[in-house]
């Protein structure tokens, strides 16, 4: 939100306390009124005669989102010049509504916002394949892979109720998992997660109920899911579905995967000073992870492997995110 739309919105919320305060007649209240819808169409016209400044392509994220770092690494693998913006986890859906990643790009005079990892992707070859199409073949959205993308962003979201039923037990963790104590993230973000966080504990207890039924059926599909695609790889393929390259389905399967197979190299290494050594994870969490290493080794070299290959800091552009 730019500043003139926050200080029209904090004058929208101030005048019922204004004309209670100071005992405006109702003629009064109505220029009020008719100040604020003047003053709104001003920031419209002004938005349409001034050209967009600021970057072209911003990402919008959480530092540790596994569903960011989808988002993340295909852009980087589309060498994309694009600004990453980290949230506080939470923060954005609490008071917007909004899930991360959510993409940004300037078009034309206004901006256009896509939030769900898959749309954007699909965003992304759409608007690239024709510049880019060595590059960006990996995007490219055959029926099985985007079938396969299904599956896999449901283990995304599965794996979201796991990584919080131990979250919640480790309220540091938690805090820290939301980047409440990253310098990446804006300082009033980090206060609002740390004062607030009993609210915002509160409401993902309700968002995902992670109590121990709900959790163990989840895990349940988790690990049909990992049994799935150790049975792919079993024929001694390199990449999920068989080819030569990764695709969007390997990238998938290994960003949603950094929850529990916690590899070295996620987002290319720009969060490394803020994530926490495996050793460090909250016991439950710990237990997990490595009994499904040692359960799926094919998938867990998959993912190690494409986080070696693909990920290393000199392999990435590993620009500095803004946090304004
Ligand atoms: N299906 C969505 C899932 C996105 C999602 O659940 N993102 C989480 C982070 S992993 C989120 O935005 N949480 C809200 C927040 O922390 O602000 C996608 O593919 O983008």
């Amino acid at each position: 939100m730019s500043l003139q739309r926050l200080l029209h919105a904090i004058f929208l919320i101030a005048l019922p306390l204004v004309v209670a305060a100071w005992g405006l007649s109702l003629f009064s209240a109505v220029l009020l009124v008719l100040l604020g819808l003047a003053w709104r169409q001003l920031i419209v016209l002004a938005a349409l005669m001034n050209p967009p400044g600021g970057p072209e392509v911003v990402l919008e994220t959480i530092q540790n989102s596994h569903f960011a770092e989808k988002g993340r690494w295909c852009l980087d693998r589309l060498g994309v010049d694009y600004v990453e913006k980290p949230w506080a986890g939470i923060l954005g859906v609490f008071f917007k509504g909004r899930t991360v990643p959510m993409l940004t790009v300037r078009t034309g005079r206004t901006h256009a916002s896509i939030c769900e990892s898959s749309e954007i992707l699909r965003y992304l070859y759409g608007r690239y394949a024709a510049e880019r199409p060595d590059r960006a073949a990996f995007l490219e959205p055959t029926p099985e892979r985007l079938d396969w993308e299904r599956r896999l962003d449901r283990y995304g979201a599965h794996l979201q109720i796991w990584v919080y039923h131990h979250l919640l037990r480790d309220p540091a963790a938690c805090k820290s998992a939301w980047g409440a104590y990253s310098q990446r993230v804006p300082t009033w973000q980090r206060w609002t997660v740390l004062t607030l966080y009993p609210v915002f504990e509160w409401f993902i207890r309700k968002a995902f109920q992670p109590d121990e039924a709900h959790t163990a059926k989840a895990v349940e599909r988790i690990e049909a899911l990992l049994r799935d695609v150790e049975t792919q790889l079993g024929d001694g393929r390199a990449h999920l579905l068989g080819g030569e390259a990764p695709d969007f389905t390997d990238i998938t399967l290994a960003s949603l995967s950094t929850l529990w197979a916690w590899p070295a190299n996620f987002a290319g290494g720009r969060y490394d000073a803020d994530r926490p050594g495996p050793d460090a994870l909250p016991e439950g969490l710990q237990a997990d992870r490595l009994e499904w290493r040692e359960r799926y080794p094919l998938t867990s070299a998959h993912i190690d492997r494409l986080y070696a290959e693909e990920r290393t800091v000199t392999g990435t552009d590993a620009r500095e995110p803004a946090a304004d």
